[in-house]
């Protein structure tokens, strides 16, 4: 087992359907031990029952829209793992729903791009200060998730995107940040999938069905397959990665036009 021994923070699960249920899923059968994160208690029964499927140590509260509950967090692993972690997974992303719904220009609003920063982008820098210490203990890392539509634009993404494209320059600063205490931080560009944060997305199945056409592999990817990208990501196998963005897409992101859409027109 390639994680016999260490020890990961997962925020995140918010059902069986998210990225980072599939990540600690990975993680713990590679033999890792877990504290999963949850930010309110309506979310809390959710992470409960992860828990229970993968023998997770501890069951913490972590709102990253604040920072006392950030540190409170923290103080808790640090209290159970007071040699350190290996590992923090990042898997928040959040703006209100208005914002996602339409001409960009329109939909996106001061207070709208505030929040999607905040929850979205500068959280993930909130959870490096606070893990710093815990993470340079065993010169551990941090993965978070990103999506196409911080290069590229995707109808209705809109303010996610800038969103996005924040939280990927971040990645870069932190690795050099962090470097030094050989900490290493990367992210997943995971292709679109059906979980709580898609849903309510308008046209979210033909967003699904497009890239399905464009991708090379002529599919979409699943929750398991981003997991075991993170898996390797978060390993030692991965010792020399840090600043990464790395594609999990089924190859979407490396085509401009599809001739397998340009069949389809003759
Ligand atoms: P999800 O709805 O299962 O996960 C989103 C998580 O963000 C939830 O667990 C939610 O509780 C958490 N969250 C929101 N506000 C929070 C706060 N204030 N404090 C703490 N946690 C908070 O959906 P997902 O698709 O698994 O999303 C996980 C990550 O993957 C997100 O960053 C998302 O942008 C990214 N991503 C998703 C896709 C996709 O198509 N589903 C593709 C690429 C990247
Ligand atoms: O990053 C995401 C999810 C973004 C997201 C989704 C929601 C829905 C519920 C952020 N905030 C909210 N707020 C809510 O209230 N993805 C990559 C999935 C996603 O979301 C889209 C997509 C894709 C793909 C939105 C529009 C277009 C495509």
């Amino acid at each position: 087992m390639l994680l016999q021994g260490q020890r990961f923070v997962v925020t995140g699960i918010a059902s069986k359907l998210s990225i980072a249920w599939a990540i600690a899923e990975a993680l713990h059968r590679e033999g890792a031990s877990l504290i999963l994160t949850y930010p309110n208690d309506k979310i809390k029964k959710r992470v409960d029952m992860a828990a229970e499927a993968f023998g997770a140590d501890l069951v913490i509260e972590c709102d990253v829209a604040s920072d006392e509950s950030i540190k409170a967090c923290f103080d808790k692993v640090a209290e159970h793992w007071g040699d350190g972690i290996n590992g923090i997974v990042h898997a928040i992303g959040f703006a209100p729903m208005d914002q996602l719904d339409g001409d960009f220009t329109d939909a996106t609003t001061r207070e709208g791009s505030q929040i999607a920063h905040d929850i979205s982008s500068y959280s993930f820098v909130a959870l490096a200060k606070a893990g710093r210490e815990l993470l340079a203990k065993r010169r551990g890392s941090m993965l978070t998730l990103t999506y196409e539509g911080s290069i590229s634009v995707l109808p209705n993404y809109n303010v996610m995107g800038m969103a996005k494209a924040s939280l990927e320059a971040s990645v870069r600063y932190l690795a050099t940040s962090l470097g030094g205490e050989g900490i290493r931080v990367n992210a997943i560009s995971a292709g679109p999938i059906r979980t709580l944060a898609a849903s309510g997305i308008k046209s979210f199945r033909k967003m699904l069905d497009i890239s399905e056409k464009i991708a090379p592999l002529q599919r979409n990817v699943s929750q398991e397959e981003v997991g075991n990208a993170a898996l390797f990501l978060l390993s030692p196998w991965a010792s020399g990665i840090t600043g990464e963005i790395l594609f999990v897409d089924a190859g979407f992101n490396t085509v401009a036009i599809s001739p397998q859409l340009m069949l389809d027109d003759e």
